[in-house]
């Protein structure tokens, strides 16, 4: 594995301070949000240096540190490949390993914005109604423990720390794809403060501020062969490089805690981050049209045999399905943004999709559905069942989603199913019987289905459920057509 060649690097001679500190440091953020303050510090200066956080696993920590937290930025086009050397991250703490080391990173003055990106998952809440779960194992601790182990628990725990030491809180930024995510966040980190102390939450509501954000940019995860080529092709070893797609787009409402003037933030306006006062509009557009046919894709195309995204579209049936499901399904659901060609938006979406550079597992996009149904899927089922619009594509996309869940292929072969609930999922799919049982069962999560919509959707769901099994994914899809 190239142990002979010299490791990557730092060539900067000065690491500028650090003045965000990142939970849930992974491969999207290092693609996307840290590439882009690199680019605002390096415009117009600043100290914005990143901490990254691993909650869990060292694993990180360990790929980085040997090489002083530099990687290689490796975006593919359909066209070819160009690198870039990020150097913006100064440090990776392990939280398990060491919490007070990261409460104290998050507690320092000089650190004015945490962002996150710990998925859906990492909230503790309840996908359904977006509220704070207080029965949640991780949640239980942290009210009774000043060492946290849960995302929200570890921005209590430095708030609660900033504000004895008369620090102004940093500002909130959530970069996972959640629904409102600055508002969800702000409601969950509201409910656990109130729990704990009535006047941190009454701080934390008057000073700190949570803006919400949509992130866009398509970056599956490195393999080990993708770090064997790019080493073979540079002469270094890089053990943490990121793939990713050229596109990029990132809306941030500009809403950062006023207590740092000036200097809340980088200035992202000179990168082209978009500044808005409301982000519902593109989070809706990027949600619905991108991440709902991703799922869409993801449960019908792994059911199917396709291993990757672009694979799943080259397949005609699945060009037909996707483009039917944004023109007739996803798009008259909501309101575009201000100024945004919708047509071109989901040509350009295609186009992404089918980029056969960037292999991105179906299996990848599949887990964790439980937590992304609802703002991806369900929310656009629920808008068109109220305008009276039939949705036979969004109807198989759940249906192909339950199926998966059950952990067996339409080949019955297992399937490998990461999912929070995929324990509770899988063992009420294998106790019901029929098909209509087992619709009848999923659509009982209360996690995931609202028991309105559930019945609205019953009859529908075992419909494409029933034709997926006799039929197959790509007969059920020409159907539809
Ligand atoms: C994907 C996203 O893994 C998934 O669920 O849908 O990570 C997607 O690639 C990004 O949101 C694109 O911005």
């Amino acid at each position: 594995m190239h142990a002979e060649l010299p490791r990557l690097s730092r060539e900067a001679p000065t690491m500028p301070k650090a003045g965000i500190v990142h939970l849930g440091l992974a491969a999207f953020f290092r693609a996307h949000g840290a590439v882009y303050i690199e680019e605002a510090m390096k415009a117009s200066g600043g100290d914005w240096g990143i901490i990254g956080i691993s909650l869990q696993s060292p694993r990180m920590r360990d790929q980085l540190a040997p090489q002083a937290f530099v990687y290689t930025a490796q975006e593919l086009g359909p066209e070819g490949e160009t690198l870039k050397k990020i150097e913006i991250i100064q440090d990776v703490l392990v939280a398990r390993e060491d919490p007070d080391a990261v409460l104290q990173a998050l507690a320092n003055p000089d650190v004015r914005i945490v962002t996150l990106t710990v998925t859906e998952k990492g909230y503790c809440h309840d996908p359904a109604t977006g509220a704070l779960n207080t029965s949640h194992p991780d949640i239980r601790f942290d009210l009774e423990n000043e060492l946290p182990v849960s995302a929200p628990g570890y921005l209590i725990r430095a708030l609660q720390r900033r504000k004895a030491a008369g620090v102004p809180p940093f500002t909130v930024l959530t970069c996972d794809n959640l629904p409102d995510n600055g508002r969800l966040v702000k409601g969950i980190v509201l409910a656990f403060a109130k729990l704990l102390d009535a006047e941190l939450a009454a701080w934390i509501e008057d000073e700190g501020r949570f803006p919400a954000t949509m992130v866009d940019r398509i970056v599956p995860a490195t393999k080990p062969e993708d770090i064997d080529a790019l080493a073979s092709s540079t002469g270094q070893l890089d053990l943490g490089p990121v793939l990713h797609e050229p596109f990029r787009q990132w809306v941030v409402e500009d809403d950062f805690v006023p207590a740092y003037g000036a200097a809340a933030r980088p200035d992202f306006g000179a990168v082209g981050v978009e500044l808005v006062e409301n982000v519902t509009a593109h989070e809706h557009m990027k949600l619905r049209m991108l991440n709902g046919a991703h799922s869409s894709l993801a449960y019908l195309g792994y059911l199917a045999g396709h291993e990757t995204i672009a694979d799943t579209v080259a397949d005609p049936v699945f060009a037909t399905y996707v483009k039917g499901l944004w023109r007739n399904e996803i798009l008259p659901s909501f309101k575009a943004p201000d100024g945004v060609d919708m047509e071109a938006y989901a040509d350009a979406l295609f186009w992404r999709f089918a980029n056969p550079a960037i292999r991105h597992r179906t299996w990848q996009i599949a887990m964790d559905g439980s937590q992304k149904l609802p703002q991806r899927l369900l929310g656009t089922l629920r808008d068109n069942v109220a305008s009276g619009r039939s949705c036979p594509r969004l109807v198989t996309a759940v249906a192909a989603w339950m199926i998966y869940v059950g952990g067996t292929d339409l080949n019955g072969k297992d399937i490998d199913v990461r999912d929070p609930l995929a324990e509770r999922l899988k063992s009420l799919s294998s106790h019901a019987g029929t098909c209509t049982e087992k619709v009848t069962a999923l659509l009982g999560v209360a996690d995931v289905f609202d028991a309105e919509l559930a019945a609205q959707l019953q009859t529908q769901l075992v419909g494409a459920y029933d034709s997926l099994v006799a039929q197959g994914v790509r007969q059920t899809l020409g159907e539809i057509g």
